[in-house]
């Protein structure tokens, strides 16, 4: 194989997990003969049970979609008036919040994990902020002490969205234990999915009760509608579909660390290039391989290298450009100014996702490597 030519066939960023269509079509056949294809039946309530105790959590709720999820787990802890987030992440954060006509307050990052830094916060509260609302970027944990620390003494409910964080430890303590509410992807580009899905977290069972019944229509009883909800509810296809992958997770996050260490190995001397670093005392999962790159020492820019590797048939991703602050509904907002997020402003900029799926060839990565030495 030439290293410099393109890709016979375009590799994407990611690539989904998939169970074995014979184990499926069993699975299909029970629903079948149940004729119970949704509303909180047996696939749904097994999955639940299932993923409460993979994350040793005590509460769970499953839902259609992670962001559907993070809107209702805004009406879940009752949020009102101002939520401090981060703008380095995808939309759907900071639209959960639009959608509650909560007004996102954007806090800048930290340089090294690209989560909101926690020494900036304190100096964001107002009388009107309710809630900390930050994201665990590319599976990275924030700094969980610290955070929970202004809460407390700040009164605020914390909020995470950790929808790239499936399976990730701190000091072995699994993520979903810290905060009031903990939100999951589930969508088919996730290191584990139900093809669309997501789920809630809580550490009290009067916050699963309120999200059961916020996610089906706010029904309470046969006879009993306590308030507007919504359809958030996962079917029993997709729930069987998070069945069946639940038990290949941990391989795919061993697959996926190779990947990570033999990139980081054949990028660590590109000039121009910097790969993240490992968490220390982090049980990571590595759901995204994101690069940032220095136009002065590569010679190419992040947009620059996304083009050229179209052109060799490999497919990146910018995660997460355009910054959420810049975007044309927020960026009037006095915290989106530039001037106050100069980290993530510059790290949107020089980011760049490459292909990192459980199932890519170590062949393929190599092939990746060369190429992007070779552009320089
Ligand atoms: N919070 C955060 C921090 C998030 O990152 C996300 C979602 C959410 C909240 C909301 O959760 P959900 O409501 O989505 O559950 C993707 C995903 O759609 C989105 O779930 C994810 N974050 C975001 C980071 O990435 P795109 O537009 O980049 O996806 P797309 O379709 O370009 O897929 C990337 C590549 O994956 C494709 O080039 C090919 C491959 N692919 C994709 C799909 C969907 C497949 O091979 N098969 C597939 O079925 O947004």
């Amino acid at each position: 194989m030439n290293l410099l030519e393109p890709f016979s066939q375009p590799v994407y960023v990611s690539q989904p997990l998939l169970p074995g269509i014979e184990e499926l079509t069993k699975l299909v056949k029970l629903i079948w003969d149940s004729k119970q294809l949704t509303n909180n039946g047996k696939m749904v309530q097994q999955l639940e049970k299932e993923l409460a105790e993979f994350l040793h959590v005590p509460y769970l709720s499953l839902f259609c979609n992670g962001t559907v999820a993070l809107q209702l787990a805004c009406q879940v802890l009752r949020l009102s008036g101002e939520v401090i987030t981060t703008p380095f992440t995808f939309a759907a954060t900071v639209h959960a919040l639009a959608w509650n006509h909560l007004k996102p307050v954007f806090c800048d990052i930290e340089e090294d994990t690209f989560n909101m830094n926690p020494d900036l916060v304190e100096s964001l509260i107002t009388p009107e902020t309710s809630a900390l609302f930050p994201v665990h970027v590319f599976g990275r944990p924030c700094n969980v002490v610290k955070l929970q620390d202004v809460a407390e003494r700040n009164g605020l409910k914390v909020l995470y969205d950790a929808a790239h964080a499936f399976g990730v430890k701190i000091n072995g303590q699994d993520i979903a234990s810290f905060g009031d509410v903990s939100m999951f992807s589930f969508h088919a580009t996730k290191i584990y999915h139900t093809v669309e899905g997501g789920a809630l977290t809580f550490n009290h069972p009067y916050l699963k009760e309120r999200a059961d019944s916020l996610k089906n229509f706010g029904i309470r009883g046969t006879d009993h509608v306590a308030e507007p909800g919504s359809n958030g509810k996962l079917n029993e296809l997709q729930a069987a579909v998070g069945i069946l992958l639940l038990d290949k997770v941990p391989e795919e996050i061993a697959r996926r660390k190779e990947i990570t260490a033999l990139y980081r190995q054949m990028l660590s001397d590109v000039p121009g290039i910097k790969t993240m670093k490992e968490s220390e005392n982090v049980f990571a999962n590595y759901p995204y391989f994101v690069i940032q790159i220095d136009k002065k020492e590569y010679g190419l820019s992040r947009d620059e290298l996304y083009e050229k590797l179209k052109e060799y048939n490999i497919i990146t991703r910018k995660y997460f450009y355009p910054l959420c602050s810049n975007f044309p509904c927020y960026r009037d907002l006095p915290s989106a100014d530039r001037q106050r997020l100069p980290v993530a402003n510059r790290i949107a900029e020089t980011v760049l996702a490459l292909p990192l799926y459980g199932q890519l060839p170590h062949s393929a990565v190599e092939k990746i490597c060369t190429i992007i030495r070779s552009l320089r």
